[in-house]
C-alpha cells in the first residue's frame, strides 16, 4: 500500500525583466515601439506626479482622504498598457497609474477624492467602472462582467485590480471559483503591497505566495516583480490574449510596495519599520526606468524636463477644472441609487426641495 500524499506546491522564482538597477533581460522583452517607451515612462512620471499633487490638496484642505499609490505605479501602468480600448477595468481605489494610462480624465478622479460622487461618472464610451471602496467586492463585478461578455461571444477582456488584504474576503474567492469554472476571459492584478493597513502580509495569509491561490481554482498564477513595469506588461498582456482566445482567467501577483500611509488618515509610523521602507525605496520602479531609457538613448535631461513640464501643465489644468465644478445640491443624494425612487424617499426628497425654497 502507498501512503497516503498531499497535494504538493512549488511557486517559481518572481519573474522580473529589467532589475533595480536598471539592468534588463532583453530576451524576455516584451514588443516595445520607442513611442510605447515614452508613453509608459510618462504615465509613470504622471502617476507619480499627480499622486504627490493630491496629498499636498488633502494637507491644505482642498481634497478629502486619499489613498497614495508612491511606488505601485509599475504595477499599475504596466498592467493597464496591456488592455485594449473595448477591454473593461475594475479598479479600487490605488490605481492612479492605471486610470492614467486608460485615459480617464484626471478632474473626474480628482473630483471623486474632493469628494464629489460626480467624480464616479465616467464617460461613454470608457469601458472602466468606479473607484471600489469595500474590499474585494469588484472582483465579482469583473467576473460577472466576463462571464457575461463569454457567454456572448464577445472577444473582450476584464481586468480587475485588488490588494493583498483583499485576498482574505470571500467575495474574492467566490469571484476566482466562478472565473475558474466558467473560464471567465478575466485577469486579476493583485497589489501585493505587503501591507493592509496594519496587517503585514505575514498575517494576512499563510500562503508562500498569493498566486498559488489560482491553482485552487484551477488556473494559473504568476509571481511578478510589481516594480517593474516591462515583467507585469508582459505577463499580463500573454494573460490578456489567452483570455480572449478562450483560455480563460489569470491571477498575477505583483510584488510591490505601498511607500506612503495606507491613506491620508493613517500613520504607519506607528507600525512599520522605517527600515523596511527604506530598503523598498532602493527598488523604485520610475527609476529604474529611466536608466534603461536612458541606456537607449531614449532619455536625457532635456526630456525629462519636457516630461516634467507637460505632466505639471495637465496636472494644474485638472486641478483647477475640478475646482471650478459647482457644489451639488443637497437634493442630488436622491438622485443617484434607485432608477425609480421608492414612495418614501420621493416624499423626503419633497421636503428637501421644499426646505431649501427651490419649489416642485
Ligand atoms: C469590506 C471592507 N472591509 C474593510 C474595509 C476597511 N479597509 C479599507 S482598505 C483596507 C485594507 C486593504 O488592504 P489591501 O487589500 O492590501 O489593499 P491596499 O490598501 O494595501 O492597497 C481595509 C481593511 C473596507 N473598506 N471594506
Ligand atoms: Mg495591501
Amino acid at each position: 500500500m502507498m501512503p497516503a500524499e498531499p497535494v504538493k506546491f512549488t511557486a517559481p522564482k518572481m519573474y522580473q525583466i529589467l532589475d533595480e538597477n536598471g539592468k534588463c533581460n532583453e530576451a524576455e522583452m516584451p514588443k516595445l515601439t520607442n513611442d510605447d517607451f515614452r508613453k509608459i515612462y510618462e504615465n509613470l512620471v504622471y502617476a507619480r506626479m499627480l499622486d504627490g499633487r493630491i496629498l499636498n490638496l488633502q494637507r491644505e484642505g482642498r481634497c478629502g482622504t486619499y489613498a497614495s499609490s508612491l511606488g505601485e505605479e509599475a504595477t499599475q501602468v504596466g498592467s493597464a498598457f496591456a488592455l485594449s480600448k473595448e477591454d473593461w477595468l475594475f479598479p479600487y481605489f490605488r490605481e492612479i497609474g492605471a486610470h492614467i494610462t486608460r485615459g480617464l480624465p484626471m478632474d473626474l478622479y480628482l473630483l471623486y477624492w474632493m469628494g464629489d460622487e460626480r467624480g464616479s461618472k465616467v464617460p461613454e464610451g470608457l469601458n472602466d467602472f468606479v473607484i471600489s471602496i469595500p474590499v474585494g467586492t469588484q472582483n465579482l463585478h469583473a467576473t460577472g462582467v466576463a462571464m457575461a461578455m463569454g457567454l456572448k461571444g464577445d472577444k473582450k477582456a476584464s481586468m480587475v485590480y485588488l490588494g493583498d488584504g483583499a485576498t482574505s474576503e470571500g467575495d474574492f474567492h467566490e469571484a476566482m471559483n466562478f472565473a475558474g469554472v466558467f473560464k471567465a476571459p478575466v485577469i486579476f492584478v493583485c497589489q501585493n503591497n505587503q501591507w493592509a493597513i496594519s496587517l503585514p502580509l505575514s498575517r494576512q495569509t499563510a500562503s508562500k505566495t498569493l498566486a498559488q491561490k489560482a491553482v485552487a481554482y484551477g488556473f494559473d498564477g504568476y509571481v511578478v516583480d510589481g516594480n517593474d513595469v516591462f515583467a507585469v506588461l508582459k505577463v499580463a498582456r500573454e494573460a490578456v490574449e489567452r483570455a480572449k482566445a478562450g483560455g480563460g482567467p489569470t491571477f498575477l501577483e505583483c510584488v510591490t510596495y505601498r511607500i506612503s500611509d495606507h491613506t491620508t488618515a493613517d500613520d504607519s509610523g506607528k507600525y512599520r519599520p522605517a527600515q523596511e521602507v527604506e530598503d523598498w525605496k532602493k527598488r523604485d520602479p520610475i527609476e529604474r526606468v529611466r536608466k534603461y531609457m536612458q541606456s537607449k538613448g531614449l532619455w536625457d535631461e532635456v526630456y525629462e524636463k519636457s516630461v516634467v513640464d507637460k505632466v505639471t501643465k495637465m496636472i494644474d489644468e485638472n486641478v483647477l477644472k475640478a475646482e471650478s465644478v459647482p457644489a451639488p445640491e443637497p437634493d442630488d443624494m436622491f438622485d443617484y441609487l434607485y432608477e425609480r425612487l421608492p414612495k418614501e424617499l420621493a416624499e423626503q426628497k419633497a421636503e428637501v426641495v421644499a426646505f431649501l425654497g427651490k419649489g416642485a
